[in-house]
């Protein structure tokens, strides 16, 4: 039996945030089912019992835990299974600076960037046009935010201080997300997050993984 399920569905940026930190810490014993979000799956009775909200990802251990919130996901596996991605907890201040990262990038970036996502990628297949002026609003909250993350990149090689954590891992899908409705540029025109988002995207594991979906999805005609 796996340790746990985890349920996502395919394309989801808040799970792919979870699967990176698995394949980061070279995790495999899990399942992970996927719902489609299309047919409303995620709102069904039975996984209104699993999240409340009615979203994905969840996690299910085998001996029944339950937590939804991907980076509530994220910090527990990392923190259950000893992944090196987190702070030491004896070391109180990279702690405290881990979770000023986290929120500055639950906040500040992924608000706004996921609201790009929804306008410019989601409505796609939904059938609905994007709202061009929530685009343009969003896409300003998003330059403004790399701007001051340029100089912050220019201290520090990461998102969190000198090394790289699952802060890092957060930011991965919505900036693939970003890449695909073409705003790579907001990445590429600053040095110091240029040279960051390299650093991320040079690591085995997240290569791995994004090289199986694109594998996966090129097989499946997507
Ligand atoms: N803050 C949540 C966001 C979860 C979320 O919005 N998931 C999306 C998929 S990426 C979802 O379930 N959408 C379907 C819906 O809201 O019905 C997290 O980080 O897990």
């Amino acid at each position: 039996m796996p340790a746990f399920t985890l349920y996502g569905s395919r394309g989801s940026t808040n799970t792919d945030r979870v699967r990176l930190t698995l394949a980061e810490g070279g995790f495999t014993d899990y399942e992970l089912v996927l719902l489609n979000l299309q047919k409303g799956e995620q709102k069904s009775a039975e996984h209104m019992k699993r999240h409340p909200w009615g979203k994905i990802p969840v996690m299910i251990s085998a001996d029944g835990f339950t937590l939804y919130e991907s980076r509530a996901i994220c910090k527990y596996l990392a923190t259950k299974y000893a992944f090196p991605l987190l702070p030491a907890n004896s070391n109180i201040e990279a702690a405290a600076q881990f979770d000023q990262a986290q929120c500055a990038e639950m906040l500040y970036f992924a608000e706004p960037a996921g609201r790009i996502g929804f306008e410019k990628f989601v409505k796609r297949f939904l059938g609905l046009p994007p709202d061009d002026a929530a685009v343009s609003d969003a896409l300003k909250s998003v330059e403004m935010y790399f701007d001051v993350a340029e100089r912050l990149l220019h201290h520090n090689d990461y998102m969190a201080g000198d090394d790289f954590t699952l802060i890092d891992i957060y930011y991965i899908p919505l900036i693939q997300r970003l890449f695909a409705c073409g705003y790579g540029d907001i990445i590429f025109s600053r040095e110091a997050v240029s040279a960051w988002w390299d650093r991320c995207m040079n690591r085995p594991a997240v290569q791995g993984m994004l090289a199986a979906d694109k594998a996966a999805a090129a097989a499946a005609g997507r």
